[in-house]
């Protein structure tokens, strides 16, 4: 069975019932969660929103995919998370207010927490008050996510009240989302930008590797 295949067709087509034993016997056979994240479930994933973008797929078929992606990635969590566990570097991620998207967001958080560090998936739609909130409980990165060209100047706006609050400097901030450019991040005041799920956690080991831990 070539379950790389499988997998993404399942995604596609929205086998909700039957992909997290399709995954299971995946992971059974030797072939690693994180490969069946970055070669099947993402691209799968990009390929609903080409689907979307042509006008194939609707809300209803997208949601179906979204939905059997989630129930792929908790059936892979537990390997994904194995191994390289504790990392002592606690990172908030969260969509930015007037944004309800979270695959993407979903995706990032359960990578970083598989890369061993401490994730608190905060939502979607946030106020900056919560990510003060995240920084105040120890948060030293806080992830940004938006979809949305009308929620991105959002992300500005978190880095604004920070560092009203005066938690500016007690974190790092990082963002990412399609609208999101590495220009865009430096404009607004980010510290690091993340194209995908892989960047995300190449820039928080970096962090961790030059010593950034929580206090
Ligand atoms: Co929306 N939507 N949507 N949508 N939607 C887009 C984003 C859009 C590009 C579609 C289009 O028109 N072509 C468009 C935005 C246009 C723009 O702003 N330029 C759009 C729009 C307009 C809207 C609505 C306004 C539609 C309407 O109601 N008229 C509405 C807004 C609602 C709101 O948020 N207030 C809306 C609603 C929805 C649904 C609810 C139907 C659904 C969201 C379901 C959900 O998330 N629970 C939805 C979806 C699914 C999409 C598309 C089709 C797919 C997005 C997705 O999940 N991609 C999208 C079209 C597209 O992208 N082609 C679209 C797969 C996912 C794996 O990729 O999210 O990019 P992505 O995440 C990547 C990277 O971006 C990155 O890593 C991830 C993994 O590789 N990344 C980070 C993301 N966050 C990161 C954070 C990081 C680092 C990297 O660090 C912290």
């Amino acid at each position: 069975m070539d379950w790389m295949k499988t997998l993404y067709e399942a995604v596609i087509k929205g086998q909700k019932n039957e992909i997290a034993e399709f995954a299971t016997k995946a992971v059974n056979e030797g072939i690693s969660a994180s490969n069946i994240v970055n070669k099947s479930v993402i691209p799968a994933m990009n390929r609903v929103s080409e689907l979307w973008r042509n006008e194939e797929y609707f809300v209803p078929e997208v949601m179906r995919s979204a939905s059997t992606m989630q129930v792929c990635m908790d059936a892979l969590k537990p390997f994904l998370v194995k191994g390289e566990h504790g990392k002592d570097l606690k990172v908030a991620i969260g969509t930015v207010k007037g944004d309800l998207h979270d695959i993407g967001k979903n995706l990032v958080a359960i990578m970083v927490e598989g890369a061993g560090f401490q994730v608190e998936n905060m939502g979607v739609d946030l106020p900056p008050e919560q990510f003060v909130d995240a920084a105040q409980k120890g948060a030293k990165v806080i992830g940004l996510s938006s979809l949305l060209t009308t929620s991105m100047r959002e992300m500005g706006a978190v880095i604004e009240v920070l560092e009203k609050s005066g938690l500016r400097n007690n974190v790092s901030f990082l963002v990412g989302g399609a609208p999101i450019t590495a220009r865009f991040a430096s404009e607004i005041g980010a510290d690091y930008y993340a194209e995908n799920a892989a960047g995300a956690v190449a820039v928080l080991n970096n962090l961790f590797e030059a010593g950034v831990r929580n206090q």
